[in-house]
């Protein structure tokens, strides 16, 4: 059975990653447009390095949650049959064991190079303009997905939603695109599609089943159902 799962902030919140929009989400206090558009940088480079630097800095502070580890024990169990599509730019996916993980909106440890287009694995601070260690620019930015932007590998994730029987998402308000539009063409293309979200999602009306309550507890459920 080909399952993709699509996650969001809901299921890093029992780690202590803030979300966007619930209160005190990562929206409270900077507005959108400030830190996660390309317009932003090229505006105000230091104050969107400083947005992500901090939470950056953050993940050496939160642990994954049994959500992260109930899908790493998914994965050991069905392998190949298994992709988590996460709009999460943390590494609480990985660092619970799982391998088969697609960032779409990209990553908080890694660093995009705006004059050689390349890729290295960040640890640190941006905001004191580190030169590139590919071709020394100093045109180092966040290696994430802004608003306007395209996301990363669309491709490959239409190409498992065409093949998907099972389409989950979890911790997702639904409300950013094309992310939010998954479960429509999951269903379109036969998939079965469930929801599991501490409350209805935006989206919650295209989901052939909905359970609501915190991650922690609906995921291991849903997988040692799924694995009897
Ligand atoms: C694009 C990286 C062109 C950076 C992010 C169509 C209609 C309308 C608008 C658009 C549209 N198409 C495009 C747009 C514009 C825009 C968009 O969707 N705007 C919205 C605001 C209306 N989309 C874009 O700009 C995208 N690019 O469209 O390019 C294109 C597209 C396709 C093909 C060709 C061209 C790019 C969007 C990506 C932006 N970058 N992140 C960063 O992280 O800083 S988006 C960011 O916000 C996240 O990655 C995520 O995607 C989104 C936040 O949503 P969630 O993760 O769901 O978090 P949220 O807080 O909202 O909800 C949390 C949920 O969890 C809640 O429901 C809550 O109840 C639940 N929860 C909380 N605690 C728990 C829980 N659940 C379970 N357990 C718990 N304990």
């Amino acid at each position: 059975m080909n399952i993709v799962v699509l996650t969001g902030a809901g299921i890093s919140a029992e780690s202590g990653v803030p979300t966007f929009r619930d209160a005190d989400g990562l929206w409270e206090g900077h507005s959108v447009e400030d830190v996660a558009t390309p317009e932003a940088f090229e505006r105000q480079p230091t104050t969107v390095h400083r947005f992500y630097d901090a939470r950056r800095a953050a993940l050496s502070t939160v642990e994954p949650n049994p959500a992260h580890q109930a899908l790493a024990r998914l994965e050991d169990a069905v392998g190949d049959d298994l992709l988590v599509v996460t709009q999460n730019i943390d590494d609480l996916h990985e660092r619970a064991g799982s391998t088969r993980v697609l960032h779409m909106h990209g990553e908080l440890l890694s660093a995009l190079c705006r004059g050689c287009q390349g890729r290295f694995p960040w640890q640190d601070a941006m905001d004191d303009f580190p030169p590139c260690p590919g071709c020394g620019a100093t045109e180092l930015r966040p290696d994430v997905v802004w608003f306007g932007e395209v996301p990363y590998q669309l491709d490959r994730i239409f190409l498992a939603l065409e093949r998907a029987d099972l389409f989950v998402s979890i911790g997702t308000s639904g409300a950013v695109y094309p992310a939010a539009g998954f479960v429509q063409a999951a269903s379109a293309y036969g998939a079965r599609t469930l929801e599991l979200n501490l409350v209805p999602s935006e989206g919650t009306h295209f989901f052939d089943e909905a359970r609501h309550g915190p991650a922690g507890r609906l995921v291991p459920g849903w997988v040692d159902d799924l694995l009897g």
